[in-house]
């Protein structure tokens, strides 16, 4: 797996460890293009690497409905510009407070390349809560949880319902029928 993200990566080894398959990290700077759909980013991403090893890029990104996806394929850029202190500012007042997070995985073997994607629905808190997890995980109460924001649970509880665990538990399958 390429990515510069520690928590991404632990995250999907656990998840791709319970299917008894191994992940090792690159730790690259990856190259993200600007497209709406993540698997576009991820794939641009993997294609430019040119390693001739099982690769695998991941894309995620939080969804905010009433903004029509932001920030979406600019995650990255904004948490780092205005952080989850800058989105609850931007959100302040409104009563449509529902998001999504994707997952996208590009995945390549030789010849062989396939794209899956997972989403997680909630909503964004009105006050950031919780240390655990990483990044827009403190502002993001997901809706089939308990009203806690994923940055209140542990890692395991997190990876149940995760956008990043049901990406890596279809790759995890498919991979499985592959052998
Ligand atoms: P790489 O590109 O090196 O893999 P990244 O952190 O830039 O790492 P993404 O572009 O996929 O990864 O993620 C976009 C942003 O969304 C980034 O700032 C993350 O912190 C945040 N993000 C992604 N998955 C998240 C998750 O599960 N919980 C909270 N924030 C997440």
């Amino acid at each position: 797996m390429g990515t510069g993200n520690d928590h991404k990566y632990n995250e999907a080894r656990e998840i791709l460890g319970e299917y008894g398959i191994e992940l090792e990290r690159l730790s690259i700077e990856r190259v993200e293009i600007q497209a709406d759909e993540p698997e576009a980013i991820a794939e641009y991403s993997l294609k430019i690497l040119n390693m001739d090893i099982p690769l695998l890029i991941e894309d995620a990104g939080l969804y905010i409905d009433k903004y029509q996806g932001f920030p979406g394929p600019y995650s990255s850029y904004v948490l780092r510009a205005i952080d989850n202190e800058g989105i609850l500012k931007l959100m302040e007042g409104d009563g449509d407070r529902g998001a999504i997070y994707l997952s996208a995985i590009a995945y390549r073997d030789g010849d062989i390349t396939a794209t899956f994607r997972g989403e997680v629905k909630g909503e964004i808190a009105h006050e950031k809560r919780g240390t655990g997890g990483f990044g827009y995980d403190p502002i993001f109460i997901p809706t089939e949880g308990d009203g806690r924001t994923f940055g209140e649970m542990g890692v395991d509880e997190k990876a149940k319902i995760s956008h990043r665990a049901r990406a890596f538990k279809q790759l995890a399958e498919w991979l499985v029928k592959q052998v």
